[in-house]
């Protein structure tokens, strides 16, 4: 059977680095994107000692469409038959009443979680459009996987922003499901809880204090929970495409409502 292609961005960390050991350890071909080049390598090195995978690691920036553009708008020839797509690097910067936020923060979250997912799908759509319609090709479509939020439904306080940029993930994910289905491209947009990665960390600048206080008391999901959630979707039969999951902790109900112990 041919090898199968997916790319993942913000695979050096949490839920991307977790659906490319998934991934590789099922066969896959696996692009990795992300700024931290050492991250990419080491990933790349270990993929291809553990499993035997065909790593192709990439390092740009999401937010910066120049650098979208030059990386995967030259990719070889043998890395352009793209089957699916996870559009996952992303971040929230900041936890503050809107009045008191930092515009920094605000422009971080929205050139990342939006228009970074735009730069990346407006090149890699394409390519799996483009393949579809060779004569030679299986039938199956591609298939793009959105990292959302359960805050890309729910609106908490400090969050506003965050919120707003999963939101629009949302939107984006309903629209790309819209426009690309008369190319067979599956869609599905997935909205996690509480993930313990090293999103807290980044969301508290640092501070590893308080993101460790978001998991008190509670059995946060790992990365690897999300990546098997997408291997799911990925593999159901092609007339089938899942196009929302939500995934929660045991203990999470929703963005309000967590049960500690
Ligand atoms: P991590 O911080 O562990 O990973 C984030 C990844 O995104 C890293 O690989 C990082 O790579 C990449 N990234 C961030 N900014 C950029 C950028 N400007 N250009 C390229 N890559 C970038 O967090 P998670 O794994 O938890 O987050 C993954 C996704 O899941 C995000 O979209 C997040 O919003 C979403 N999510 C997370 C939840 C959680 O509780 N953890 C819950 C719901 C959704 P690098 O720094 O090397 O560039
Ligand atoms: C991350 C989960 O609840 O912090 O998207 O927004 S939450």
């Amino acid at each position: 059977m041919e090898r199968k292609t997916i790319l993942i961005t913000g695979a050096t960390s949490g839920i991307g680095e977790a659906t490319a050991r998934l991934f590789a350890s099922k066969g896959w071909r696996i692009i990795v994107t992300g700024r931290r080049a050492d991250r990419l390598r080491a990933l790349k090195d270990e993929l291809k000692g553990e499993y035997g995978a065909q790593v192709l690691p990439l390092v740009f920036d999401v937010r910066d469409k120049k650098q979208v553009d030059a990386s995967l708008g030259t990719l070889p020839e043998e890395w352009r038959a793209i089957d699916v797509l996870v559009n996952n690097a992303g971040l929230a910067a900041g936890m503050e009443h809107l009045d008191a936020g930092d515009p920094a923060d605000w422009e971080q979250m929205i050139d990342t979680n939006v228009k970074g997912l735009l730069w990346v799908t407006r090149i890699v759509a394409p390519l799996m459009i483009e393949r579809a319609g060779a004569p030679d090709h299986d039938g199956e479509g591609g298939h793009i996987i959105n990292t959302g939020s359960i805050a890309g439904r729910q609106v908490y306080e400090n969050g506003a922003v965050y919120c707003a940029s999963k939101h629009a993930v949302n939107a984006l994910s309903q629209g790309m499901r819209i426009d690309f289905l008369r190319h067979g491209i599956r869609v599905t947009e997935i909205r996690p809880g509480m993930v313990e990665t090293e999103f807290s960390q980044v969301r508290f600048h640092g501070d590893a204090e308080r993101a460790a206080k978001v998991y008190d008391g509670v059995e946060a999901l790992g990365g690897d929970d999300i990546a098997e959630a997408i291997f799911w979707a990925v593999s159901r039969p092609p007339h089938v495409c899942i196009d929302e999951m939500t995934v929660t902790p045991r203990q999470q109900a929703n963005a309000y409502y967590t049960d500690r112990k």
